[in-house]
């Protein structure tokens, strides 16, 4: 009798904890410390549509930039174009909000995003070194009592140690019960708590899956397809070389934590222009951990064997006043410009970025470059009410941003165009911010000749001074967070208009003398351009895992020596 209440009494408990088991399943708390204080919904267990926040490629209207300029004959008009028409003021910043309570930052390293359009808001990434497991996003909490100290599950047997013990050995002293009745309950109780646990292994397990196969039918389907078209294409492009199919099953399930992002958002620039030289872009900067099977190895190949386990050293500007004029006796260098990019903590990249932002973020740009004195001293234009005449005027002297980069559009980065992009220049157009092109912010310093010392002490006198004003973001590993990850590290580009027009009657030649002194060589007009009237941009490739003073240094040395070598011929 006894040992029918007594196994009746067990079973209800058993049912009474699976109930509350299957309670506690849902994820109603934020699975990963860098959660959104207010986290997308959780998925549809069977994938569904992808959670609208982020703006995804397929729910975002096609970009709104002009279609490519034709090309404009040549040569770089120096300092003769006349300042803009005074543009309008820049659109009103929008009052500041106290941002949603972000959790707090994984490493001191850790970059802090705001939050995608919708519903995510202001939230903190993962430091990318220490990319989130799967396994840790969804963690289907165990009930305590199947917990020990550590927070490990226990084996079941010790199921019976805790207050549950004490509650049945609370119920049996008035009845003899035999032993062997006993041990058969027990064996009965250890028998379903297995059971049990074994049940809640598998939730865990579908968790994971679930996670894992957020990217919907939609996505997955234009993945494969891209990829198989790249495969089959002859590509020249690192995204071609790297993606791998291993590499591809392997990620093309995946998402960030926070933005959504998926490989598709990684490869599409690839994926739609087969001549990309690099074809990836991260449009979170959680994509640089999530992904990093495909980041890595471009990274490496890229910036000239900067490896998974490598760090990029820390932020050293050098004796700026050190260099020289790199062409001295001004024969062959018609121009000289260093930029660097920077990205504001607490934005995302360009995909992930709302109109919202894009105008709060020039509001800011705008506001600070207003306190810059002496020779940094200048204006802000917004792209937004720029005459069209000005606006060509100012990308034929080299001065601004194209517009309409396929690359950049394929690859989301265009939306909202021109809202929130903009330039800033002083009169003599020798210190100039991009606002919110491919970069947040491109901080440039330029002008006629080869006198790299003065050009280069200005950038770093107006970075240390922007720096002072605004936060950026910066990894431990990678360095400075750029949108491409061709920029990230140092984010410097050194290059020079020059003429080596003996050197250039091999145009082959000419990029396999360059890339023995990692220089890259562009066309008059930036990337993707060709040369015109003879006038190549060539610059250091490598921008990670070396510092900034040698970054430069690369570019002075080898410069140096193609003009030798010019001359020599
Ligand atoms: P980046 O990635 O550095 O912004 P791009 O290749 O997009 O470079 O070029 C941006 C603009 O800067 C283009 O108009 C290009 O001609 C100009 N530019 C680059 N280097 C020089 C230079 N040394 N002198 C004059 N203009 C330059
Ligand atoms: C490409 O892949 O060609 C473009 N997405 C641009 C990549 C950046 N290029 C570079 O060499 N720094």
């Amino acid at each position: 009798m006894f040992a029918l209440w007594y196994l009746t009494f067990a079973v209800d408990e058993i049912r009474k904890r699976l109930a509350w088991l299957f309670s506690s399943n849902k994820p109603a708390t934020p699975a990963l410390d860098n959660k959104p204080a207010n986290p997308a919904p959780a998925p549809a267990p069977a994938p569904a549509k992808q959670p609208a926040p982020a703006p995804k490629p397929e729910a975002v209207p096609a970009p709104k930039s002009d279609p490519p300029k034709p090309a404009v004959p040549v040569v770089p008009k120096p300092t003769t174009v006349s300042a803009p028409a005074p543009a309008p003021a820049p659109a009103p910043v929008p009052p500041k909000v106290a941002p949603p309570a972000p959790k707090p930052e994984l490493t001191p390293a850790s970059v802090p995003v705001v939050a995608p359009p919708k519903p995510a808001p202001a939230t903190v990434v993962p430091q990318p070194s220490t990319p989130p497991k799967t396994a840790d996003k969804m963690p289907i909490p165990l009930p305590k009592s199947l917990n020990n100290t550590n927070g490990n599950a226990t084996n079941g047997n010790q199921m019976g140690d805790g207050l549950d013990k004490k509650l049945f050995d609370a119920e049996q002293p008035a009845i003899k019960v035999p032993q062997e009745l006993k041990d058969a309950s027990n064996d009965f109780i250890k028998g379903e708590s297995n059971a049990f646990i074994q049940s809640i292994k598998e939730a865990q397990k579908a968790g994971e899956r679930k996670q894992d196969t957020m990217v919907d039918a939609a996505v997955l389907a234009k993945l494969e397809e891209g990829f198989a078209k790249l495969a089959a294409s002859d590509s020249k492009s690192l995204l071609k070389k790297y993606l791998t199919k291993e590499v591809f099953d392997n990620l093309k399930n995946k998402v960030t934590p926070t933005f959504k992002s998926t490989l598709l958002d990684v490869i599409q620039s690839g994926l739609e222009n087969h001549d990309s030289g690099v074809g990836i872009y991260a449009p979170d900067a959680e994509s640089y951990t999530v992904f990093a099977d495909l980041f890595d190895p471009i990274i490496e190949d890229y910036h000239g064997g900067f490896k998974k386990t490598d760090k990029h050293p820390a932020s050293n500007f050098g004796d700026v006043k050190s260099f020289g004029n790199v062409d001295p006796t001004n024969e062959y260098v018609i121009s000289t410009r260093v930029r660097c990019g920077r990205s504001m903590q607490g934005y995302p990249f360009n995909p992930c970025l709302t109109e919202a932002q894009y105008k709060e973020m020039e509001g800011k740009v705008s506001t600070t470059l207003s306190g810059l004195d002496g020779e940094l001293k200048g204006k802000f234009y917004p792209l937004t009410g720029m005459e069209k005449g000005v606006q060509q005027q100012l990308i034929d002297d080299h001065f601004l941003f194209k517009e309409g980069d396929r690359f950049l559009q394929a690859a989301n980065a265009c939306r909202y165009w021109p809202s929130g992009r903009g330039i800033y220049h002083n009169d003599a157009k020798t210190f100039l911010v991009w606002c919110n092109e491919e970069d947040h912010l491109r901080i440039i310093s330029m002008q006629q000749g080869g006198d790299l010392g003065q050009i280069y002490t200005r950038l770093v006198t107006a970075v240390n001074e922007i720096e002072k004003r605004v936060p950026f973001s910066h990894d431990d590993r990678l360095g400075f967070l750029t949108f491409c990850p061709t920029n990230l590290g140092t984010t410097i580009r050194a290059s020079v208009h020059i003429k080596v027009p003996k050197l250039a009657s091999n145009k082959a030649k000419l990029e396999e003398v360059a890339a023995k002194y990692n220089l890259q060589v562009r066309g008059t007009r930036g990337e993707h351009t060709e040369a015109e009237g003879g006038v190549y941009d060539i610059s250091n490739k490598r921008r990670m895992g070396l510092t900034e003073y040698d970054a430069v240094k690369e570019m002075y040395d080898g410069i140096t020596e193609l003009i030798k070598l010019e001359k020599s011929l």
